[in-house]
């Protein structure tokens, strides 16, 4: 095994391909179309991205240059103007979508909205005026602190029709975790609400951003929408109710000519390690990589209800619930709530409620959802749905299987799609009329993508060897920088390797068919007698086990190996520990994957400590399996009780 690249034991062969029916009604709908425009993209990218840019989007002056690529500087259609809300909002007035439904949206208590495209504009041009009155103006930075509601997607829109950037913070987070990223990203005023709904309790969303004021001055106002009706306290002159202030206020409000590289948005990564970054993204190339990566990746058509159940906090909600489906004039569906004890197929149901066709989620919920058993998506008629979609991690194949065969009934591809918040759009995944499935691979790049494989020499490595996941060449929807740390930037991504390559921070392989297989991130790689295994194809391998639901590896010091393997189990509901099994899911992993990768030591759990966005957070972990005190940040934590139990057990 070459350096200190990663080595990759785990192996899936089966093949998916779309029917005939879905490739003929498909953008891309055959693998020589997406060879032809990968290879076009390949031999002229700045051609390639100018043609689409000119076809799918609006743009108020021309660019007089595609691309000024300055490493690790870029600027995408230098000196054109525009505005992301016209793009999403604007242009579909002129058109029948007019009163076409952008968004609908049920909360945890069942109660409904529909808001049409023209609707949908009103709104944000109320909002955008509102933010006016109290004195955003553009370039400064808008924080919003919003519950799953309408009005985070409005806010969203309103500051970018501003030119104002927002930074959204995921309404889960603790008023500490705010606190630190108002403050980081000087913001001048915050939208709120008074509570909003999580699984069944009020989230006290207003009382948490009061406590994260506490000293902030850059905060001069905070504008409160209400949804729970929850008493709270206003603050007279810093304090305004949404529904008092857009009382007459006006429903005109031109968008703002912008720069294509004005600042769009700062947003915080999940801080799954360290201190969290600001990654800043712009107009004019977020909007077009946005938006053609939702045309051909979903498959968009004007008949489908989509829904992508993230939330707005995260780059997925930014780039695939509001700026990219809207781009495109998609009908979205908004969720408040998650699924829960006390009504556990809300998903299976909201999907026959809404005949959802295309549907975006985590492997986290799937595994959740498989190991409640089959009989509640099983209860729904879930006939609507043509196109299935995961992100946030690598999916093993066995809830790839699942997903597939319940709730796509065998007749749904599965888009895995792989990228990241700085890359700002999906960067490798099947366009899936055109290429065949591999359960567990994200397939191959986006036309114009040119990522790679590589050693920590930037050279690339042969098939099926584990490497760095890279990108060898600028694309419109990449971060340009980390707010406030141009620094930091250039050292996280763009230093690692040789050569002027991005380095995404994961582990990865190619198969023989240029297929990819992402392995996780590096730093999750354990280290056994000079073997470099990543963690997810143990975790993958166990999980193929039929009682297993979910598990997490991790790496413990270990005198004699340098590492050994511990992992955290979480059994299917039904199946229950016995005597026995320890050894059973050991010899597993062996026969899965060798000897090599052998636990040294498993522990069975309820549940394992996650990120809000179902990453789980290894850091904690391995501080568990190494008996030591838990130390650093946990306000990404979901669960605090998922730790905490997992002490007492170990
Ligand atoms: C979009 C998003 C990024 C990290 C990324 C990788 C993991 C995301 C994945 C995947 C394997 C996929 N990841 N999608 N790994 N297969 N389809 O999740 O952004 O929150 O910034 O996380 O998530 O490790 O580097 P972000």
């Amino acid at each position: 095994m070459a350096d200190s690249s990663i080595q990759s034991i785990l192996r899936e062969h089966r093949l998916f391909w779309p029917s005939e029916s879905f490739a003929q009604a498909a953008h891309i709908g055959s693998r020589a179309q997406y060879e032809q425009l990968a290879a076009q993209a390949r031999e002229d990218p700045e051609g390639f991205w100018a043609e689409q840019a000119t076809r799918e989007l609006e743009w108020f002056t021309p660019w007089n240059q595609v691309l000024d690529w300055q490493p690790p500087s870029a600027r995408w259609f230098v000196g054109a103007k525009l505005n992301i809300t016209h793009n999403c909002l604007d242009r579909h007035l002129q058109t029948w979508r007019r009163n076409k439904a952008a968004l609908i949206w049920e909360g945890e208590l069942g109660d409904t909205r529909t808001l049409t495209y023209s609707q949908l504009h009103w709104e944000v041009c109320q909002f955008a005026n509102a933010l006016r009155a109290l004195g955003v103006e553009e370039g400064d930075r808008v924080g919003i602190y919003l519950p799953l509601i309408p009005e985070a997607a409005i806010a969203m829109l309103a500051c970018a029709r501003l030119g104002a950037i927002h930074t959204v913070v995921f309404g889960g987070f603790s008023a500490e975790a705010l606190r630190e990223r108002l403050i980081h990203c000087q913001v001048k005023l915050v939208v709120t609400a008074d509570g909003g709904w999580r699984k069944d309790a009020i989230v006290p969303l207003k009382a948490q951003v009061d406590q994260a004021l506490v000293g902030v001055e850059t905060v001069k106002n905070v504008l409160v929408v209400q949804r729970t009706a929850t008493p709270i306290t206003m603050e007279p002159g810093r304090d305004h109710w949404w529904h008092d202030l857009r009382q007459g206020m006006s429903a005109v409000c031109p968008p703002v000519d912008l720069d294509s590289e004005h600042p769009l948005f700062v947003l915080y990564t999940s801080g799954s390690t360290g201190k969290p970054k600001g990654v800043v993204h712009t107009t004019g190339g977020y909007n077009l990589y946005t938006h053609l990566t939702t045309k051909w990746i979903f498959d968009l058509r004007d008949t489908d209800v989509y829904w992508c159940t993230a939330d707005v906090g995260w780059v997925t909600g930014h780039s695939y619930v509001v700026y990219g489906p809207l781009s495109n004039g998609a009908t979205i569906l908004m969720y408040e709530g998650a699924p829960r004890t006390s009504r556990p197929g809300c998903t299976w149901e909201l999907i026959e409620k809404y005949q959802v066709s295309v549907f975006y989620t985590a492997p986290t919920a799937i595994r959740a959802a498989l190991r409640q058993g089959e009989h509640l998506p099983r209860a729904c008629d879930l006939s609507s749905l043509r196109l299935l979609g995961t992100v946030g991690e690598p999916i093993n194949p066995e809830a790839w299987i699942w997903f597939y065969r319940v709730v796509g009934g065998e007749r749904c591809p599965i888009v895995d799609t792989w990228w990241q918040t700085e890359t700002g759009g999906i960067m490798v995944s099947a366009l899936p009329g055109a290429v065949p499935l591999k359960p567990g691979s994200a397939t191959l790049p986006f036309p114009g993508i040119q990522a790679d494989v590589v050693n920590h020499k930037g050279e690339g490595v042969p098939p099926n060897s584990g490497g760095y996941l890279v990108v060898r060449y600028p694309w419109p929807g990449m971060a340009r920088t980390l707010y406030g740390d141009e620094e930091r930037f250039r050292r996280t991504y763009w230093e690692h390797i040789p050569g002027q390559l991005y380095f995404s921070g994961d582990g990865a392989r190619r198969d023989e068919e240029g297929y990819f297989w992402v392995m996780g991130r590096v730093d999750d790689v354990i280290n056994v007698a000079g073997h470099r295994l990543g963690t997810m194809e143990i975790e993958a391998a166990l999980a193929s086990h039929p009682v297993v639901a979910e598990a997490a590896v991790v790496g413990r010091p270990d005198p004699v190996k340098g590492e050994e393997i511990v992992a955290f189990v979480i059994l299917e509901q039904g199946s229950s520990y016995h005597e026995g099994l320890h050894q059973a899911l050991k010899q597993h992993v062996v026969q899965e994957i060798g000897a090599i990768a052998r636990p040294g030591e498993i522990h069975f759990t309820e549940a394992l400590p996650k990120t809000r966005s179902g990453k789980i957070l290894r850091r904690l972990l391995r501080s568990v399996a190494a008996g030591e005190e838990v130390t650093g940040d946990t306000s990404t934590l979901e669960d605090r009780a998922a730790l905490d139990q997992l002490r007492e057990t170990n």
